[in-house]
């Protein structure tokens, strides 16, 4: 049956389109694989969907679940040395989960940036 998440984790504050490549699971590397994930930023998740937000919307319905990730004690910082690709940052979980985000255009990527570093520091350390 259906649980409904708490208030809190319902209210979207940004999403968008951007480069995604999970680079880390649980501290264990993983092999970069770059692709075009739609992200929804709420105030303690990021969602990160493979497909688009309209096959996301339609997949729900089936029960399809995207990668969430908890925001609670997350460092955000640039990875300019990470990628051969302009305009890279990171974020890594408690869990030790790290992924790289990108956008070839600079004032997407700083909204981006700035959007999840703000939830990042509004919330509790642990
Ligand atoms: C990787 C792929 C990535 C690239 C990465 C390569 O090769 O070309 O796009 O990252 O570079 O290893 P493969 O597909 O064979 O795994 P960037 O685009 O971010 O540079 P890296 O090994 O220097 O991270």
């Amino acid at each position: 049956k259906d649980v409904i998440p708490p208030l809190e984790q319902l209210m979207v504050e940004k999403e968008g389109y951007l480069q995604k490549a999970k680079i880390a699971d649980g501290g264990k590397k993983l092999r970069k694989n770059w692709s075009t994930s739609w992200i929804v930023l709420s105030s303690r998740t990021i969602e990160f969907y493979k497909e688009s937000k309209q096959q996301a919307l339609s997949n729900m319905k089936t029960g399809h679940k995207p990668e969430s990730v908890d925001l609670c004690g997350a460092h955000i910082e640039w990875a300019k040395e990470k990628s051969s690709r302009k305009n890279v940052f990171q974020i890594t979980t408690v869990s030790g989960n790290e992924f790289l985000l990108q956008s070839d255009i600079d004032f997407i990527i700083l909204d981006w940036f700035h959007a999840i570093k703000n939830a990042i520091d509004r919330l509790p350390k642990d």
